[in-house]
C-alpha cells in the first residue's frame, strides 16, 4: 500500500519547493507534483522535512547508582512525538566489561525501540581486548564512532594516555572519536573544595564546573586527536571557551565538529539558583547551563556553521532520583531529557526568532549528522530512495510544554511552561505513520539498528606533523664517558 504526502512544502537542507512526496515499502519513491497513493496525507500548509536525528541519547543508562528512567520504549516514543524517527544511544561498558558483552546489553534493550536508532561505543578503560574489539565493534557491528569521557572521574574517565591510544586506534579502523570534554581532575577538586566549604545545594555542581574546564578539555582533545591524525565529534558544547576551540581547528583545515544541546540554547544558568531545591536538581548536567553570552555564541555557531548539530543528551531521572543528592551535589544524578522537545524547541526559539533559516533547522537537526555518521541519503534526506523518516511540520500549530502531557516517563519537564510553535502533523518511521494528525500511533519494536560503515573522513593536517617529527636519530662522535 503506498501513501503520498501532499500538498505540503519540502524543506532540505539545501532546497525548498512544493512537491507530494510517494512512499512505499518504507522508502521515498517518487518526489513530484500530483502524485497519487493509496493513502493520502494532507500536509497543506506545512512543512515536509527529514525526520530528525538526535545523535546523542542515554537510554535506561547505568550511571551514579541508578538508570536513566526512560528506556528505548519511552524515549523513542517521546522521539517520535517530537519529529524525530532515529537516535544515537551510547553503549556503554561498565568496569571490566569488554565493548561486546556491552553491545549485547543494548540491543537486548533496543528491541523495544518504536523508531530507528544506532550506538555510539563508549571507551570507558583501556586493554589490549578493548582494542581487538573496536576491530569487531567497527567491522562487524557497523559502530563507527567512539565516545570518550574526559570527566567523572574514577568511573567513566580516560587519562590522555588513553585518549591517544584509543584515538589512534579510531584513526586505523577509519572510526571517529567523540569526546564528553570537561577536566575531570579539575572538576574533582573544586567539587571537594566547596563541599568542604559547606556549598552542598545543586548551584554547587555548576561552581564545580566552569567554562574553562570545558575549554581546557576542548583544546587538549582537539591536539591530542590531531597528533592521532584522526577527525573528532565533541559533544554536548555548552560555552564560548569550548566553541573556540573547535571554531579555530576547522579554520586550521580540521575535521572537528560541535555539538551544542538544546537545553544550552535555550535554558540558562539561573535554573541553578532557584530557591526551589527540586527544581536546580532537576537540571543538574554536565556541562552545566550557561550564562546568556555563552548562548548567543552557541547559536552564532549554528548560524555561521561553526557547531554542527543540535542534540539533546537525554538522560531523564525523576525527582526522586534527583533527590540522591541532597546534602551532596555530587550525587545528584546527571542528566535532563529534551527527546520530545528539541525540534518544536529548536523551530520557535531559532526560526521562529530568525536565529536560523528553515534550511539551517533541518541541516543542524537531521543532515549533518546523517553525513558525520555516514547514514546519509538513507536517513537525514528527502530523496527518493532514501527511508520514508518523515516529519510534517505544522508551523501554525502550538502548544505550552508540560511534564503533565509527556511521552517521557519522569514526572517534570525542565522546559515546563514554554511555548512552542511547530507541531508536527504527521510523523513517519520508514513510511509508518507514528503521529497522525498530531495523535500518536507507535508501534512497540518497529525500530531497526542502523549498521554504518567508515566514511572515509581523516584529518590530513597530521600527515605534515607526522613527517616533521619522524623520529631521525643525529648520529654523533666524541660521545662523553658516563659518570664524573
Ligand atoms: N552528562 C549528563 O548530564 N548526563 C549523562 C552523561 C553526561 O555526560
Ligand atoms: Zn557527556
Ligand atoms: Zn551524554
Ligand atoms: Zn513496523
Amino acid at each position: 500500500m503506498t501513501k503520498v504526502i501532499k500538498g505540503g512544502t519540502i524543506v532540505t537542507a539545501d532546497l525548498t519547493y512544493e512537491a507530494d512526496v510517494l512512499i512505499d515499502g518504507g522508502k521515498i519513491v517518487e518526489i513530484g507534483p500530483d502524485l497519487k497513493g493509496d493513502e493520502v496525507l494532507d500536509a497543506t500548509g506545512c512543512y515536509v522535512m527529514p525526520g530528525g536525528i538526535d545523535p546523542h541519547t542515554h537510554l535506561e543508562m547505568p550511571f551514579m547508582g541508578t538508570y536513566s528512567s526512560d528506556d528505548f520504549e519511552s524515549g523513542t516514543r517521546a522521539a517520535l512525538a517530537g519529529g524525530t524517527t532515529m537516535v544515537v544511544d551510547f553503549a556503554l561498558p561498565s568496569p571490566d566489561q569488554g565493548l561486546l558483552d556491552a553491545l549485547q546489553m543494548w540491543d537486548n534493550k533496543s528491541t523495544r525501540a518504536h523508531c530507528d536508532y544506532s550506538f555510539h561505543m563508549a571507551i570507558t578503560s583501556w586493554s589490549e581486548q578493548i582494542f581487538n574489539e573496536m576491530e569487531t565493534v567497527v567491522k562487524e557491528r557497523g559502530i563507527t564512532t567512539f565516545k570518550h569521557f574526559m570527566a567523572y572521574k574514577g568511573a567513566l574517565m580516560v587519562n590522555d594516555d588513553e585518549l591517544y591510544a584509543s584515538f589512534q586506534r579510531c584513526a586505523e579502523l577509519g572510526a571517529i572519536p567523540l569526546v564528553h570534554a570537561e577536566n575531570g581532575d579539575v572538576v574533582a577538586e573544586l567539587s571537594a573544595k566547596l563541599l568542604a566549604a559547606g556549598n552542598n545545594g545543586p548551584e554547587g555542581h555548576a561552581y564545580s564546573r566552569p567554562p574553562q574546564v570545558e575549554g581546557e578539555a576542548t583544546n587538549r582533545a582537539i591536539m591530542i586527536a590531531d597528533m592521532a591524525g584522526v577527525p573528532l565529534y565533541v559533544v554536548h558544547v555548552s560555552c564560548e571557551d569550548s566553541h573556540e576551540a573547535i571554531r579555530r581547528a576547522r579554520m586550521m583545515g580540521k575535521r572537528v565538529w560541535g555539538e551544542p544541546l538544546i537545553q544550552h540554547l535555550t535554558l540558562d544558568e539561573s535554573e541553578y539558583f532557584n530557591k526551589d531545591w527540586d527544581h536546580a536538581a532537576r537540571r543538574v548536567m554536565s556541562p552545566p547551563f550557561r550564562n546568556k553570552m555563552h548562548q548567543d555564541s552557541l547559536w552564532n555557531g549554528l548560524a555561521s556553521g561553526s557547531l554542527s548539530c543540535v542534540a539533546t543528551d537525554h538522560c531523564a531521572f525523576t525527582t526522586d532520583q534527583k533527590r540522591y543528592g541532597v546534602g551532596d551535589f555530587t550525587k545528584i544524578p546527571n542528566g535532563t531529557g529534551g527527546l520530545e522537545d528539541r525540534i518544536p524547541m529548536l523551530w520557535t526559539y531559532g526560526v521562529g526568532t530568525g536565529r536560523l533559516t528553515p534550511n539551517e533547522f533541518v541541516a543542524v537537526t537531521s543532515t549533518n549528522i546523517a553525513k558525520i555518521l555516514n547514514c546519509y541519503p538513507t536517513k537525514g534526506a528527502i530523496l527518493v530512495g532514501a527511508d520514508a523518516d518523515i516529519v510534517v511540520l505544522d508551523p501554525e500549530k502550538s502548544k505550552t510544554i508540560s511534564a503533565a502531557s509527556q511521552q517521557s516517563a519522569i514526572d517534570y519537564n525542565v522546559f515546563e511552561g514554554k511555548d512552542v510553535k511547530g507541531l508536527p502533523r504527521f510523523v513517519l518511521t520508514r513510511g509508518r505513520v507514528a503521529v497522525m494528525d498530531g495523535e500518536m500511533k507507535p508501534e512497540e519494536g518497529h525500530g531497526k539498528f542502523v549498521k554504518r560503515t567508515p566514511s572515509g573522513a581523516v584529518n590530513k593536517a597530521l600527515s605534515s606533523w607526522k613527517e616533521l617529527t619522524a623520529p631521525r636519530p643525529v648520529e654523533r662522535s666524541g660521545i662523553p664517558a658516563s659518570g664524573v
